[in-house]
């Protein structure tokens, strides 16, 4: 592009073959590119897939002109269980833009207003079960909770259907069989040619069953039909919101063609929905705690903002426009986002035979990943891009930054339809948690990553203590003798 002719590269090749994919591939990916830089192509039992993670690189992949969402094969897998829901969808498969069309209304900003009061009434059970947890001292499962908040959150906001969560001991049992869908996809990757993989098969086989049925009955609950009696307990819920996700699903039609979605697709975007609608966003949520805890200074500044907005209210009421007067706690998100961006990965597919960076040849229709943790810790970010910084995403920070620097949501066309959402909800849990409790580090947490295609915090635990009127005066007087703290 700077007009300079370069001569072509050799990409570097890692093979995998001998050692296998680690139960990691992400960290291993992390690491590979620390070693080898920001692109190189992993061979994997036949398989090559070219990794990038520098923002010159992912600057041209985001043009849409010469890329497009790739389906890599984690995804290919995912499909297995989602289909031709939209995010698995192939890009020219009718029924993506079918539903992109359909569903977008319900995930412009202004829809979010319907959504609030169930995500603060999710949010208030978090604060119920917490506020126990702070009264006798026993620590929160973190990412736990959270994966409980944003399963209800979805399934009420999006669906009317409320699975109850934090009524049971452990997890809802389709967020086990979810996980362990996700884990088959992932586990998949790197299976040894001519293993014998049927035991995992059946299992993987069983629970995608089971999914769909719970889906079944989620779509029974609204359209009055009997449901799956297997005893589970999700509450029926049947309001005829027919503006959620669910109703625009069952009765919008497309505004160009007039045809609605068919019942095997809403399957897919249901099951969809429910699985991209929470695993990411409880991650996201759990890094975000886990950076708190670890940062004083920055979780004080949190709870000065959520302070400001509620006083000492022992229940306070946040309101729709709330949630925009809350720019540092959504600052702590986007941070979080950054070090762990929860769906850590995604792949563009390359429209023609072309050159990457003027160097790098890439084939018409191969898949080339973004890595997005990398990416994130591209010198761009500065020479410390370890460091949790909220102040990165301060407005005038973000202005002087590329667009493309930043990749939590993905790309283009295709980027996470669901964003305005999993922010909403999430600062405003995240708000009302700090403004309540003190966070306390009880076990010296050292972070671990779990991974099951997202990223989570492993064994996070912490417990809390309620913040008192006292707490909140002494932060105040705290704050203000710090320079700029009197504003
Ligand atoms: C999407 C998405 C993406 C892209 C992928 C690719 O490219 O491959 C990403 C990266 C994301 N996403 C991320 C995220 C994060 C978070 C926190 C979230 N996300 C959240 C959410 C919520 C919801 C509801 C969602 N999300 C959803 C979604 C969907 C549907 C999709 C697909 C789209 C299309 O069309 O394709 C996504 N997401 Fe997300």
């Amino acid at each position: 592009a700077d007009g300079a002719v370069r001569p072509y590269e050799e990409v570097p090749v890692v093979d995998l073959s001998a050692t296998g994919l680690s139960s990691t591939p992400l960290q291993q990916a992390m690491a590979l590119a620390r070693e080898h830089g920001p692109v190189y192509r992993r061979r994997l039992h036949g398989h090559e897939l070219m990794l990038v993670s520098s923002l010159e690189l992912v600057t041209e992949l985001s043009d849409e002109e010469r890329f497009a969402k790739g389906i890599a094969v984690a995804l290919e897998n995912v499909r297995e269980f989602a289909g031709d829901g939209l995010f698995t969808a192939y890009n020219d498969e009718p029924n993506w833009a079918k539903a992109h069309d359909i569903l977008m209304p319900a995930f412009a900003l202004g829809s979010m207003r319907t959504y609030h009061p169930a995500m603060l009434k999710v949010a208030r059970r978090v604060l119920d079960s917490w506020d126990r947890r702070a009264a006798d001292g026993t620590p929160v499962d973190v990412a736990d909770d959270m994966t409980r908040m944003t399963l209800d959150t979805i399934g009420l906001a999006g669906f009317g259907f409320d699975f109850e969560s934090f009524a049971r001991d452990t997890p809802h049992p389709f967020v086990e069989a979810m996980v362990r869908c996700l884990e088959w996809s992932m586990t998949r990757l790197g299976r040894q040619p001519g293993g014998d993989y049927t035991e995992e098969d059946a299992a993987f086989r069983a629970d995608a069953d089971y999914l769909a049925s719970v889906v079944d009955e989620v779509i029974a609950t609204r359209t009055g039909g009997s449901g799956d009696a297997d005893g589970t307990p999700g509450a029926r819920d049947a309001s005829e919101a027919s503006d959620d996700l669910l109703g625009l699903m069952l009765g919008a039609t497309h505004p160009a063609d007039g045809t609605t979605l068919d019942l095997a697709n809403i399957r897919n975007q249901v099951i969809t929905f429910l699985i991209a609608g929470h695993e990411t966003t409880s991650g996201a949520l759990s890094f975000a705690l886990h950076h708190l805890l670890k940062d004083p200074a920055a979780l004080r500044l949190a709870q000065r903002e959520a302070d400001e907005l509620w006083g000492d209210a022992t229940d306070p009421d946040p309101s729709f426009e709330d949630i925009g007067r809350l720019p540092f706690t959504r600052q702590v998100l986007n941070e979080a986002l950054r070090l762990w961006p929860t769906a850590a990965a995604f792949s563009r597919q390359a429209s023609e035979d072309t050159l990457l960076g003027g160097r790098y040849p890439v084939k018409a229709g191969e898949l080339v990943t973004v890595l997005t943790p990398m990416l994130h810790r591209d010198p761009v970010w500065g020479d410390n891009p370890e460091l949790f910084d909220p102040t990165r995403f301060a407005p005038e920070a973000e202005a002087a930054r590329s667009p493309h620097a930043y990749k939590p949501f993905g790309t283009g066309e295709r980027a996470c339809i669901g964003r305005q959402f999993a922010l909403h909800e999430a600062t405003m849990l995240l708000a009302m948690l700090v403004h309540r409790y003190r966070l306390v580090d009880h076990a010296d947490y050292r972070l671990r990553i779990k991974e099951t295609l997202t990223l989570k915090p492993d064994g996070f635990t912490m417990t809390l203590g309620r913040r008192t009127p006292a707490d909140r005066a002494a932060l105040r007087a705290a704050l203000a003798v710090l320079p700029g703290g009197a504003a």
